[in-house]
């Protein structure tokens, strides 16, 4: 019998409809219950009508009632009274708490100004409302420096709109109709594990599935074939597919002329990229390449799923954009089940978000934009560091100087965010947080990492003690949260936290007296554009969710009418000429790839041959199955399953450093340094190695994590972060050695 079924007729449980919060393409709909005696949450289950869920949860958040009443969750404010990092808190009252935030606030923008406070928040939850609900509007009246949210996806994001317009694709749904899936630098079964049923549906029927990918990760092993492919070489496999689509007169005449432009060019552009020079960059042999884009062009329909693991590198802009041509190229749109899909964030674009965000609370003032990813150097007390943290993701934008600095940050709010964790180059922004004249205050569920070096810790709700309401980035359906239990202890939802603050700082605009249940029945009630037409609130307080008022099937760009400048897909981009880039899908090489070789021009190094151990390694450190980002990683259940932090790396690389399968490593390089486990193994290409993440500070053996050695650096596109794209050397750590880390080495992994 469903959980439902089981529930449904029991009178001493109420079952409560609500969304999973989670960074996760999938957005599930989850159903609660909870007894109704004690208040108490019971059980938790996927809503078995929504089409994309279909009933089932995945493994983290099947244990979600385990995360919100574990025993460590922040209950009561805190307040620091050791030294920044030690994690010695005291409890406060709200109050207390309150006003002493609100104070040390306006002495900051006394002495400096507004811009020295910023705002750090990520998508610990994915909700509209206690994502950036009350919290834009707290900080657009403050004038706060604003935050430009790169950590993710924006390279990808930019270089799949430049050709395709926004970040919109095929149906996740119609992934069951393709014959053939190229699953492409995605882990679907750990990272996107509603798309599988669907691609099954496809098996069923005879489709085949490819995976790409640097590592011979789970899906990789579910699907039909695994194609090898370095780190970073995305663009150069599809060019030379392209090569060989054009060249072999494969490409769908008909859909090109009516529906993309630039096609002339892109030929002339991908003559020079044939498959033998290709497989000297990715490692993937030419007749492989040339079969498998014969493949592409000739079943049909083809479909591609590409995520953002691809574009974690430093050409990763320029890489989405030229596997983005190629559904157009070979006319897969026409059909359902072809096509490609990056995120569906798009289809929601045109939800009207003023009431929520009130935009124009900032006036005439324009605060400086800082990129989130160089948080390190934002927290320099040098002016030249905090300028180089100054967004400005575009070739022509032109390059921040010291006199475009501004002010020192004096003050950080973070929430929904672990940054102490997640952020690149780790080093720096745990100097930056140890600053005794910066002033921190976390909103949290835990005594994260970041948390142990806050002045105020306040407690959060969980998505099970709040409103909120969720677009999504694997399918378009926009769904309501509703809480299912009161908050526990004194936490709060983000949302009444920034209410109070505000009221705590004199902040009086409506907005900041308006309650959650109003605010989020205003935003779906004040929706014109036909996407949402039929949404009402009434609908979603009954279902949970509501597709939105898409053609079904979607078929989006099926007769062309791509939302570009050019209502076409752009394979030539007058768009990007003049943002300072390539017109035209080209390979630009990784980063560490061009410090390898000492010459990006430079493409073949032969990873199969003995490497000395003094040669370098490019690392990617994609999630751990059973954690989410930085979230599910104090779970004991889940810190048991991944039983310690490890680090993959190939046979090749792994003989001449004498590495053995367990032995402790130390993987460091010019950033930092952490100790890691090894796991010698053949699903790791050789050059890379594999660290999945992201492992708390607290709960790794040196107190660090794979983000000492990640860079700082930015994407081609968008001003994302690197994290697949850092050099690092590997070596075995032996007793007694010289090089022995600061910190006591003893693991505290709980029950592992
Ligand atoms: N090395 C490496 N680093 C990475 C990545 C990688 O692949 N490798 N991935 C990167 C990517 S893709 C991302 S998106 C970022 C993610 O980085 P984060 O956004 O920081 O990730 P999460 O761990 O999902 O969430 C952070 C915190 O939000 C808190 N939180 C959740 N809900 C709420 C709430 O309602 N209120 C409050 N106040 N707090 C809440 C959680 O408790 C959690 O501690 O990490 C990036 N970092
Ligand atoms: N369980 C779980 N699910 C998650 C998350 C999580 O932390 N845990 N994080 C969520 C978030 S924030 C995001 S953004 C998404 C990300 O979801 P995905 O896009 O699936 O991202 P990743 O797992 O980062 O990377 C996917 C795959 O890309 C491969 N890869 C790395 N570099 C390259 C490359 O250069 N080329 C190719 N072809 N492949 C490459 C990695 O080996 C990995 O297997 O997942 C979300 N879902
Ligand atoms: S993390 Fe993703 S797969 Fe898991 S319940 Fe949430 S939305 Fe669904
Ligand atoms: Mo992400």
């Amino acid at each position: 019998m469903s959980k439902l079924g089981h529930y449904a007729h029991d009178p001493a449980i109420a079952i409560v409809t609500g969304a999973c919060p989670h960074d996760c393409p999938d957005t599930c709909s989850w159903q609660v219950a909870v007894d109704r005696a004690t208040g108490r949450a019971v059980d938790i289950w996927g809503n078995a009508d929504h089409p994309i869920t279909q009933g089932k949860l995945c493994g983290k958040v099947d244990r979600y009632l385990e995360r919100t009443y574990h025993r460590e969750r922040l209950t009561t404010p805190l307040k620091r009274i050791g030294p920044k990092g030690s994690g010695q808190f005291a409890p406060a009252t709200w109050e207390e708490a309150l006003s002493a935030i609100a104070a040390n606030l306006q002495r900051v923008i006394a002495a400096h100004s507004p811009e020295a406070v910023l705002p750090y928040s990520y998508a610990g939850t994915m909700g509209l409302l206690q994502g950036e609900g009350v919290a834009a509007p707290f900080f657009n009246k403050m004038g706060a420096s604003r935050l430009a949210r790169t950590i993710c996806s924006e390279a990808g994001g930019e270089g799949y709109s430049y050709t395709i317009g926004a970040k919109e694709g095929m149906a996740t749904e119609d992934y069951a109709h393709a014959r053939l899936i190229l699953i492409w630098g995605s882990n679907t079964l750990t990272s996107n594990l509603h798309l599988w049923p669907f691609i099954q549906q496809a098996r069923k029927a005879g489709g085949r599935v490819i995976v790409i990918d640097p590592a011979n990760t789970r899906t990789a092993q579910a699907a039909d074939e695994w194609i090898a492919i370095r780190p970073g070489a995305d663009g150069a496999l599809a060019l030379a597919m392209m090569h060989v689509i054009i060249g072999e007169g494969l490409h769908d005449a008909d859909y090109v002329a009516r529906a993309t432009i630039g096609f002339d060019a892109l030929a002339a552009r991908v003559q020079e990229w044939t498959p033998e020079r290709a497989a000297t960059i990715t490692g993937i042999p030419a007749g492989r390449i040339r079969h498998l884009a014969r493949e592409y062009a000739t079943i049909r329909p083809a479909a591609i799923r590409i995520n953002y693991g691809l574009q974690r590198h430093y050409g990763g802009g320029m890489a989405v954009r030229a596997i983005a041509c190629l559904p157009a190229l070979v006319g897969a749109w026409r059909k359902q089940g072809g096509g490609i899909q990056l995120s569906s964030s798009g289809a929601f674009r045109r939800l009207n978000a003023t009431t929520l965000y009130h935009p124009e609370l900032i006036g005439d003032r324009n605060p400086r934009t800082i990129n989130m990813n160089r948080l390190g150097d934002a927290l320099s007390l040098e002016p030249a560091r905090r300028a180089r943290a100054l967004y400005h993701p575009r070739p022509v934008d032109p390059i921040p100087t010291i006199a475009d600095a501004g002010p020192p940050v004096q003050a950080l709010i973070v929430y929904n965010c672990n940054p102490a964790a997640v952020c690149p180059d780790q080093g720096a922004v745990l100097d930056g947080l140890r600053r005794a004249d910066l002033f921190t205050v976390v909103l949290e569920h835990f005594q994260t990492d970041t948390a142990d070096y806050a002045d105020y810790v306040l407690p959060a709700t969980t998505q099970l003690e709040h409103w909120d309401l969720h677009r999504a980035y694997g399918h378009t359906y926009l769904s309501l949260n509703r809480p299912a239990i009161a908050p526990l202890g004194q936490s709060l939802p983000n949302s009444e936290i920034f209410r109070r603050l505000a009221a705590a700082m004199g902040y009086d605009e409506p907005c900041f007296r308006a309650q959650d249940e109003e605010i989020l029945c205003t935003l779906v009630e004040r929706q014109r554009h036909v996407t949402y037409e039929g949404i009402t609130w009434e609908r979603l307080l009954r279902d949970g969710y509501a597709r939105l008022n898409l053609p079904d099937p979607y078929l989006p760009f099926a007769e062309g009418n791509f939302p570009t400048p050019s209502g076409k897909c752009e394979f030539y981009s007058e768009k990007m000429a003049r943002d300072g880039y390539d017109p035209l899908p080209t390979y630009v090489p990784p980063r560490w790839q061009e410090i390898e070789t000492g010459d990006s021009r430079l493409e073949t190094r032969d990873f199969s041959s003995p490497v000395s151990s003094l040669s370098s390694l490019v690392c990617i450190s994609p999630p751990a199955h059973s954690f989410l980002n930085s979230s599910f990683a104090n779970v004991d259940r889940f810190i048991r399953r991944e039983r310690q932090p490890v680090v993959q790396i190939h046979p090749v690389d792994a003989a001449p450093r004498r590495i053995g399968d367990g032995d402790r490593v130390r993987v460091w390089n010019e950033r930092g340094s952490v100790l890691l486990t090894a796991a010698v193994t053949e699903d790791i290409v050789p050059g890379a190695v594999l660290a999945p993440g992201i492992w708390w500070l607290k709960q790794s053996p040196d107190g660090r994590n794979i983000n000492q050695i990640t860079p700082q650096d930015e994407t081609d596109m968008g001003g994302s972060a690197m994290f697949y794209d850092a050099q690092v050397w590997v070596e075995v750590v032996a007793p007694g050695a010289a090089e022995q880390p600061e910190i006591d080495t003893t693991p505290v992994l709980a029950g592992a």
